[in-house]
């Protein structure tokens, strides 16, 4: 059977299930090529003169690398003169970016972090770029990038498309326009993504969990009681014996989780009460919470679905718990308690 790739997999949805606007086609292709350029640049590594600091710091106060800037850069060059946005956001920008005058503006708004994962660039770990498409809505003030950020404040419940490339031994992007959850590898000799999964399950239950654990005397009891629970294995109240995971790069770690289960953390962290976890919700939580819900999971911020955070500020974190949805219900459960 002939390959399925990106391209054909999007007009059949567009065409069979009428789930896919043309512009989201489009929107989804444009995004997909700069993810190859990007994986091209980091294979390059210290070739291509693009490992380390770039001497800037992000609005986050996070140190940049050369090419967590670089692959910025790459996904606004991409997107801003097709014609399918009206504006953009990055964990690398402080503000919007809007739509140049010059070009055309469409009707989606772009949200992305260009490298996660960018402290595992240099040893030559796997990282990725996480993107969410939302609607941009009517009558939106985009008349500054100031005046813009409003225009971005959805739940992840109203997120019409999602996804993350993950620059591993392969590159992948895994990809959900709400029906289900779509895997493509990078075949470097077309130049193209192909199709290789389709309709992605999480299995329910697992025996892998994924946390930092330095940071275990700054959670919250539930999650310290979980986490012990599971420590214990079978001479604990669990009952089994459980492995543990950290790759440091969220999308290395969700991607696992995506293929074989499991359960991924970042908790809230107690040294600082203002922030309710590491991980962003506009570009990194939401996200990845559609996928893993599209691929039966559950994904909540400790007691709430992620999804149906409402979110106040383009930047603003939250809590992670992600992956099987057995385990996933088992620890918000322990926050009930
Ligand atoms: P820590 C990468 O910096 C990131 O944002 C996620 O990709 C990853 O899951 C997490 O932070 C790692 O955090 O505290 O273990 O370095």
């Amino acid at each position: 059977m002939a390959q399925r790739t990106l391209a054909r997999y999007l007009t059949e949805a567009q065409h069979d299930k009428g789930c896919i606007p043309a512009n989201l086609k489009f929107l989804i292709e444009v995004v997909s090529r700069a993810c190859q350029a990007i994986s091209i640049a980091i294979g390059k590594g210290g070739l291509g003169g693009v490992l380390g600091e770039a001497g800037s710091d992000n609005v986050q106060g996070e140190a940049q690398k050369k090419l967590d800037v670089l692959s910025n850069e790459m996904l606004i060059e991409a997107n801003e003169w097709g014609g399918h946005l009206a504006g953009m956001a990055s964990e690398e920008m402080d503000l919007p970016h809007l739509v140049p005058h010059r070009f055309p503006k469409g009707e989606y708004l772009l949200t992305f972090d260009p490298l996660d994962g960018s402290s595992n660039i240099d040893v030559n770990v796997s990282i990725g770029t996480i993107f969410s498409v939302l609607k941009c809505p009517e009558g939106a003030d985009l008349s500054t990038p100031e005046a813009a950020q409003a225009a971005f404040l959805h739940p992840g419940t109203a997120q019409v498309a999602a996804g993350y490339a993950v620059y591993g031994p392969t590159t992948l992007l895994v990809l959900s326009v709400g029906d289900g959850v779509a895997v493509f590898t990078l075949d470097r000799e077309q130049g193209q993504f192909v199709l290789t999964q389709e309709d992605v399950q999480i299995p329910a239950d697992t025996k892998e969990f994924a946390i930092n654990m330095s940071n275990q005397r700054f959670w919250e009891a539930p999650v310290q009681r979980y986490v012990d629970e599971m420590v214990a294995g079978k001479t604990g109240p669990l009952g089994k014996d459980y492995n543990m995971r950290w790759v440091a790069s969220m999308v290395a770690d969700v991607h696992r989780i995506m293929t074989r289960g499991g359960i991924f953390m970042y908790p809230k962290d107690l040294r600082d009460p203002n922030k309710p976890g590491k991980l962003r919700l506009m570009y990194e939580a939401n996200p990845m919470s559609l996928l893993v819900e599209q691929a039966g999971g559950k994904s909540f911020d400790a007691t709430q679905r992620i999804l149906d955070i409402q979110p106040t500020d383009l930047h603003q974190r939250c809590a992670v718990m992600l992956g099987s949805a057995n385990e996933v219900q088992r620890v918000s459960d322990r926050h009930l308690t």
